[in-house]
């Protein structure tokens, strides 16, 4: 280990690890909750602080820019059809962190929370907000050097009995302005295996197709089976105007992605090393462990509003669970107090950074308003008025 390993912190000078490890808590619960809730909206029913892990789904979007580096070299890279088998790998890329994680939820944001992710060792701002609470919807806005990332995300679930699929329903948007480009795609289809009982795992399966102007990218998900060597496979093609293909694409994605046909294949993307002992810290990589630090310089920066000053899951962070607990109920029964506030007062509830923008296959799609960085400045988020979420 080097020096600052040992201080705690990582080669990009965050820190290296949790403050703790997820406490034993057992898993008794799940079934109760699971048999009074059958056939109801999961999203409807609060959760015990035990199946989260210390980080949010807002947190979960930024967690999608880990391998970022793909962007910045499509950003610089002429031949369209090459930047879009980066694009491709950075699409797959951001499953490759779900292989150690299906143990524990992420929290469901307050409708309001922010949270904001300046990455300058990377050259992102990535900021994201709850805009709505039934259904949850996290939009998300990410400024690199040379693209633009953006979604909203919003979630259905089937409930199989031993399994839990969850379909996301959204669209992931990159665009790269020196080439003109704007990617759009839209995610496949996860599940959760051993929902109940057994070693918890996650699977991702249907096709993902990328587009960009006339250029098309098709990739695969393979279901995984027990009798299968294809689990976690991707295959894809890079196709033209005509549909026909250009590159072939193949991996798993928790693998790595490779361009070409082997033996002569070119390894596009490649996931990184799980930190020590990543099984006793949730399964976090070393950016979700990250994520939700708390610096000094963040402490007078950042918005009130943003994950990282929500007491439940920090303190969840901290093992103290039954803490973690009571605050996780009071936050709910206040976020309660001010739906009904707004009820009683006729206000329609406007969320603060983002707009909803025109309708896109049957869904809302939540666009960024461009004001959070120049707020951010001035005033100053300790200037301006701001909702108190605890
Ligand atoms: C509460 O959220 P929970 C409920 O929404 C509750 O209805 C609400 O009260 P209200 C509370 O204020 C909320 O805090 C419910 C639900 C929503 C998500 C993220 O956190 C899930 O208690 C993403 O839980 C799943 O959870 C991705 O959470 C998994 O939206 C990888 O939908 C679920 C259940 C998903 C189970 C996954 C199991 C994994 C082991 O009175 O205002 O309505």
């Amino acid at each position: 280990t080097t020096a600052m390993e040992d201080a705690g912190m990582s080669q990009t000078g965050h820190r290296s690890q949790l403050p703790c490890p997820k406490p034993e808590t057992g898993d008794l619960s799940i079934w109760s909750i699971m048999r009074k809730n059958i056939g109801k909206d999961l999203s409807k029913v609060c959760m015990p602080v035990t199946m989260n892990e210390p980080l949010n789904t807002l947190q979960r979007l930024a967690e999608e820019l880990e391998y970022s580096e793909l962007l910045d070299k499509a950003a610089e890279t002429d031949n369209p059809y090459e930047r879009m088998a980066l694009i491709a790998a950075f699409a797959v890329s951001g499953y490759s962190s779900t292989y150690y994680r299906a143990g524990q939820k992420p929290f469901n944001p307050l409708l309001g929370e922010t949270y904001e992710c300046v990455r300058e060792d990377k050259g992102f701002s990535f900021i994201a907000e709850q805009v709505s609470h039934h259904p949850p919807i996290s939009a998300c806005h990410c400024k690199g050097e040379k693209w633009v990332f953006w979604q909203d995300a919003r979630l259905k679930t089937k409930f199989w009995g031993k399994s839990m699929e969850i379909i996301p329903i959204g669209t992931v948007n990159v665009s790269i302005p020196k080439y003109n480009d704007h990617y759009t795609w839209s995610k496949v289809t996860s599940c959760i295996h051993n929902i109940m009982t057994g070693q918890r795992w996650m699977d991702h399966y249907g096709e993902k197709i990328i587009k960009n102007k006339d250029i098309t990218c098709r990739l695969m998900f393979h279901k995984a089976s027990y009798w299968s060597t294809r689990c976690h496979d991707v295959l894809g093609s890079v196709l033209d105007k005509d549909g026909k293909e250009v590159h072939h694409l193949f991996g798993k994605w928790h693998e790595g992605l490779w361009c070409g046909h082997p033996p002569s294949a070119k390894c596009i993307w490649r996931p990184g090393s799980m930190p020590e002992e990543y099984d006793l810290y949730y399964g976090f990589t070393r950016f979700a462990v990250e994520l939700n630090e708390l610096t000094p310089d963040l402490r007078t920066a950042l918005p009130p509003t943003d994950t990282r000053f929500r007491p439940d899951q920090r303190l969840l962070e901290e093992g103290q669970v039954q803490r973690a607990q009571n605050e996780k109920v009071r936050l709910e029964q206040m976020q309660r107090m001010r739906e009904r506030e707004r009820e009683e007062g006729g206000v329609v509830y406007q969320p603060r950074f983002f707009r909803r923008a025109k309708q896109e296959h049957h869904h809302d799609s939540w666009t960024f308003n461009n004001t959070y960085w120049d707020m951010r400045t001035t005033p100053g988020f300790s200037q301006t008025e701001n909702m108190k979420l605890w």
